[in-house]
């Protein structure tokens, strides 16, 4: 554990309580509240959750079970029939809120648009009428990428709707990896647009879909639809391609909500592994729909006069989750924004704040890291005073990004809730509830109710207090992942078989390193297996080998994190090259590029280097622990005893 976030993290014991005044007003208030749920939730766990799903959504069809546990596959509110849309929309339109801001939309250059309830449920249906008509029905795969504009939401909605799993692709991702994903879902019709702003400069993703779409590599497309945003001018394939406005315009705002299996799949979203191949995981409809619902009311205390905002990207889980379903099935209002500071308007966070009054605001510790070194004379500048709460996700928060963020942020008045959770699990995990759980700079406190979380070694037995273990799940949850797409023994492998069952009890395995303190709290310390965590961003130390490994010049790669100050950890690649090859600057920077292109510029390496033998095992594996030494340019220590061939380090050394 050489990481110096988790030192400094294991050295961290202040306790923040929540302010008197937010505790006034929460919703869960105390500690003891807060206990006498989990108890509750972990003595009967289908009551608990039966209760939930009953009260806080509307059902077509009551279900017969809450749940059938078949280790390790999950059906929750079996035989239920529900649509998400209907609780993110229409039953909201049966009250006041049928004009309440649904959704609010800043773009970058400064335009705006904001959605009532009504408004939106009107686009949504719409936009089914469109998907319908280009013969989408219940079970085709809908592709998605896109820009952070209110037609995003709208579509997801929209295949929602109509029963049709989308599989959002994050608009910074490649043509390769766009095109690997579709032909993996074998997605039926693109959602795209001309393109999007990103710091002042366009991205031109309706090129990009062209090019993965090219020479019919993905049959399956029959149709691409496309947003007109940046207005710059791309190319239409007659018969293929469609403008979003000419459709959407005559399409009837009829459309009822289908209804839906509880089980039924709601999306797919992919994800890093520890192989080259990303996950497709799955998730279903209502015990997602259940989850994160629940879960944005507790964990962000949702009143009905809160303006949240949450910072993510739609293509992530945190956008699925925290931008759209949980916040519009609440009955929040929501924001989204399409830019993200740059050098020509470094305060514009501070000013979309400002601007709608923002009460709640969610983001991630690298972009806090990226705000400290723009400097506090930004958010100083701006009236903040509107904020009431704080939240962190995607990784680890380092104790003195959590104080700048607590301090200046949030004027000291604002509580902090920092949220471990993944793509597979749905919805956060373990997090504290604003109003009823101390806070400790750097650790995500407590698992919620009916969160069954613990630390534990590789055979399940728990660790002491303060020790080091594996991050694991002991009882199902609604908002869990059901399987991977099309591969049901990836699912098997990667989550439940790294700890073995045991007598009947069943370990979800994170990935994460953990320990657990003297009061319960959980300090996660990060990935133990080959996933890097680059700004928050997961990425497979296989999958960017792979792309390295794809070019001509490369006979073999290691990937590597490395501790960065902004990023967390940033790419470091240790390249053998063909033996016609010679290495040069040139061919590094070529190198760079070559992996853009084939993943996208969120796994662009920082340095790449140049080796004639990597360390391996007898048995051939790469030992990536003396690599990560290497590059964070630290002493190697440890058990080098299994290295095969021990002069391998020494010309690594010499070459660094
Ligand atoms: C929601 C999301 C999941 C991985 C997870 C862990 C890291 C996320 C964290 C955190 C410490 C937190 N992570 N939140 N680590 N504290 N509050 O980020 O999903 O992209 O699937 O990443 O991110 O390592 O395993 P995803």
């Amino acid at each position: 554990m050489s990481h110096p976030t988790i030192e400094s993290i294991l050295q961290e014991n202040r306790l923040f309580h929540p302010p008197a005044d937010f505790v006034a007003k929460a919703r869960i208030n105390s500690l003891e509240a807060y206990n006498a749920l989990y108890e509750r939730a972990k003595a009967d766990p289908a009551a608990f959750w039966g209760e939930l799903a009953q009260q806080e959504l509307e059902w077509f069809q009551p279900w017969d079970q809450v749940l059938d546990w078949q280790p390790p596959n999950a059906k929750w509110f079996v035989n239920g029939k529900i649509n998400i849309t209907y609780n993110c929309l229409d039953r909201h339109l049966k009250t006041w809120r049928k004009n309440k801001a649904a959704l609010i939309w800043e773009g970058e250059p400064g335009d705006s648009r904001t959605l009532t309830y009504a408004q939106l449920h009107r686009e949504v249906c719409q936009f089914a009428n469109v998907l319908k008509q280009l013969g989408v029905k219940k079970g085709d795969r809908v592709g998605i990428y896109m820009p952070m504009i209110p037609e995003a939401a709208i579509a997801m909605l929209a295949c929602a709707r109509l029963g049709a799993p989308h599989s959002v692709v994050f608009g910074g991702f490649s043509a390769e990896a766009l095109r690997d994903r579709l032909i993996d879902a074998q997605a039926k019709l693109v959602v795209t647009a001309d393109g999007g702003w990103r710091k002042d400069a366009i991205v031109p993703l309706k090129d990009q879909v062209d090019k993965a779409l090219a020479h019919q590599a993905v049959p399956s497309v029959e149709n691409v639809l496309v947003v007109q945003r940046t207005q710059q001018p791309v190319t239409m394939v007659p018969g293929r391609d469609h403008w979003w406005h000419d459709l959407q315009k005559g399409a009837s705002a009829d459309c009822p909500a289908e209804p839906m299996d509880s089980e039924d799949l709601l999306f797919i979203l992919y994800t890093s592994g520890s192989t080259g191949k990303p996950k497709g995981v799955v998730h279903t409809t209502a015990g997602y729909n259940l989850y994160t619902h629940i879960t944005t009311q507790w964990v962000f205390d949702l009143q009905d006069t809160d303006v949240y905002w949450c910072t993510a990207d739609v293509g992530w889980i945190t956008g699925h989750s925290y931008i759209v379903y949980g916040p519009l099935s609440n009955g929040a209002t929501t924001l989204m924004y399409e830019g993200a500071p740059r050098a020509s308007n470094p305060g514009c966070f501070w000013d979309v704040i400002e601007k709608y009054g923002v009460t709640i605001f969610y983001t991630a510790p690298t972009a806090i890291r990226a705000f400290i070194k723009m400097g506090e004379h930004l958010p100083r500048a701006r009236n903040l005073s509107s904020l009431r709460l704080l939240g962190t996700v995607g990784e680890p928060i380092n104790p003195e990004a959590w104080m700048w963020y607590y301090r200046v942020i949030g004027g000291e008045r604002c509580p902090i809730v920092d949220t471990w959770w993944q793509t597979e699990t749905g919805g956060h995990m373990i997090t504290s509830l604003p109003g009823a759980i101390p806070m400790k700079p750097g650790s995500a406190t407590k698992p919620l109710p009916g969160i069954l979380a613990d630390v534990v070694d590789l055979e399940g037995n728990p660790v002491g207090l303060n020790e080091g273990g594996y991050l694991v799940i002991r009882h199902p949850w609604p908002g869990m992942m059901r399987t991977v797409y099309g591969d049901p023994d990836r699912f098997r492998r990667t989550y439940w078989e790294h700890i073995p069952p045991r007598d009947g009890q069943y370990f979800y395995f994170a990935g994460d390193g953990a320990r657990k303190d003297e009061d319960g709290y959980f300090w996660v310390m990060g990935r133990v297996d080959d996933v890097i965590n680059v700004s928050g961003h997961r990425l497979g130390t296989m999958e960017i080998e792979s792309a390295l490994v794809s070019h001509p010049a490369v006979a073999e790669a290691a990937v590597v994190g490395k501790p960065d100050e902004i990023k967390g950890e940033e790419i470091v690649a240790f390249v053998i090259l063909e033996g016609s090859a010679t290495p040069s600057d040139a061919l590094q920077q070529e190198l760079k590029q070559h992996v853009v292109n084939e993943i996208g510029a969120l796994a662009r390496p920082a340095e790449i280097r140049f080796t004639d033998a990597l360390p391996k095992t007898r048995s051939g594996k790469i030992m990536r622990r003396l690599l990560r030494s290497l590059a964070a340019g630290q002493e190697v220590s440890g058990d080098t005893s299994t290295l095969e061939d021990r002069s391998v380090l020494d010309k690594l050394r010499q070459g660094a």
